[in-house]
């Protein structure tokens, strides 16, 4: 058991150490129901949230020291693809940048944390955006897999686990603006038609596919004992109702939101994809070379994130039933809701968890869950987050429940954001997962100090008891 963050959430130092600007160096701060601006380039006067997180970059040996107190085994964290290729297209690394990585992980190490990494995490360097049209071009595989190499090389000592491309199926909602852009560094001509947007968006998910299974080769080859996983955003989709066009159309929306994890696991494209291709008639450059390098590069495991699920209705789609993730999901009146929204679901734990097992009998791991809320903060300063307690406890159970009944084979687990950072969504400090607080509000303003919440001790027993006290 561990926690998880991703590098441009929490490092801050977004120019230090010849780091380059990433993508999300470039996403301005939204709120809950507004979205966060992507700017062309970095704008004096914006607030770039990202700029600074939560400045780990300069603290993190105080907060690996909190995190060994917290009693963490394993730390997700990912490396910014520009700190060791600031631009993404260089022949060199940076060696600052990989010098900070080696003392990061060594830090944790010493602490007894054991590192787990991802390796693009919403990160593409920006410069590949702007001059090579992010993931939609071919050359992005190379940069990719030379980024790869290099830090598989560099701490193949260091770190076992691996992962490649953080949720990278958030994309299939291709109808919004940030998930292309966070996953692929997508930005869409003005004025494309939905059709265009989703084809751009499978031929990038299919290069980062290829990309991926190099990467899985090449590691396997640096090192035998390494464990090179993909991640997969889950948010199982119920059909609103028994009626037979509910439960087809959860099952093509299944598919359109979970085919990258069939080519990730078995190496090749699942037939009512390609079906869906042909009818489409997407002009996609598949290649036999690429068929054959999918087919070499299937993932050890599956790692995944889990904080809610979704419902469907059929809207009188047959006999296609298309899934359009922007308007085609419904409200689940079983369920609540978290105050941005996210329906609060522990039983959509287990039932991915089987979903995942007895498709693919991969073993599992839950890198991401989690409960996004409002601290507050009392005048003593401590922070009672009971409901984060209770929204964790229950998918523990569930989780539980899903390895004694069911079976299911799983690795490990890492709730998100144990540390409060940066949300990705919303560019909010508001929006807050973590056990340990730290000082600092929407519009940049705190100490940054760290605190820990009531969420600190219940997990320190968690952790100590392997989930046996919740
Ligand atoms: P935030 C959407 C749906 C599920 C997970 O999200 C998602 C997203 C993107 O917002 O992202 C993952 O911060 C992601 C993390 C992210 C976390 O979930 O929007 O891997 O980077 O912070 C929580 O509340």
């Amino acid at each position: 058991m561990g926690g998880a963050v991703a590098a441009h959430q929490l490092e801050g130092g977004w120019n230090a150490g010849g780091k380059g600007p990433s993508v999300a160096d470039v996403m301005t701060a939204g709120s809950n129901g507004v979205e966060r601006r992507i700017t062309d380039g970095v704008i004096a006067g914006e607030n770039y949230p990202n700029h600074e997180a939560i400045d780990f970059y300069h603290r993190y040996k105080e907060d690996v020291a909190l995190f060994a107190e917290l009693g963490l085994n394993c730390f997700r964290t990912s490396i910014a693809w520009t700190r060791i290729f600031p631009n993404g297209d260089e022949e060199e690394p940076n060696e600052e940048g990989l010098q900070f990585y080696d003392d990061l992980f060594d830090e944790c190490l010493k602490n007894g944390i054991e590192p787990v990494i991802t390796l693009s995490h919403f990160e593409l360097p920006y410069h590949l955006v702007t001059e090579y049209g992010g993931f939609k071009n071919r050359k992005l595989i190379d940069f990719f897999v030379r980024f790869a190499e290099t830090v598989m090389t560099r701490y193949k000592d260091k770190v076992k686990y691996w992962m490649t491309f953080n949720e990278i199926n958030n994309q299939a909602n291709f109808m919004r603006d940030f998930a292309p852009f966070t996953n692929s560094g997508l930005k869409f001509p003005e004025g494309a038609s939905d059709v265009e947007r989703e084809e751009i968006m499978y031929q990038a998910a299919h290069y980062e596919l290829v990309a991926s299974a190099k990467v899985v080769e090449l590691g396997h080859k640096i090192n035998p004992n390494f464990q090179i996983g993909c991640m997969i955003a889950m948010c199982p989709i119920y059909p609103e109702s028994c009626k037979p066009e509910d439960m087809m159309a959860a099952t093509v929306a299944m598919q359109r939101r979970y085919w990258f994890a069939d080519v990730h696991v078995r190496g090749h494209y699942p037939n009512y994809l390609k079906a869906y291709f042909n009818r489409k008639a997407f002009k996609l450059d598949i290649t036999d070379e690429d068929i054959t390098t999918l087919a070499n590069g299937c993932v050890d495991y599956i790692g995944f994130s889990y904080y809610m699920s979704f419902a469907i209705k059929d809207h009188d789609k047959a006999p296609f039933f298309d899934y359009s993730e922007d308007k085609d999901l419904v409200k689940n009146k079983f369920v609540e809701a978290s105050e941005w929204g996210w329906q609060i679901d522990p039983l959509g734990l287990r039932w991915s968890m089987s979903w995942f097992y007895e498709r693919y009998e991969k073993p599992l791991f839950i890198v991401e869950n989690g409960f996004g809320a409002v601290d507050e903060l009392e005048p003593d300063g401590t922070i009672h987050d009971q409901y984060r307690i209770d929204y964790l406890s229950a998918h523990i159970k569930a989780m539980k429940e899903s390895v004694e009944y069911d079976g299911v084979d799983l690795m490990g687990y890492t709730p998100w954001g144990f540390i409060d950072l940066v949300s990705a969504g919303t560019g909010e400090m508001k929006k807050r997962y973590g056990f340990i607080y730290v000082d600092k509000d929407n519009d940049g303003n705190g100490s940054l100090a760290r605190s820990k919440k009531d969420s600190f001790a219940w997990y320190q027993k968690v952790i100590a008891t392997n989930g046996e006290k919740l």
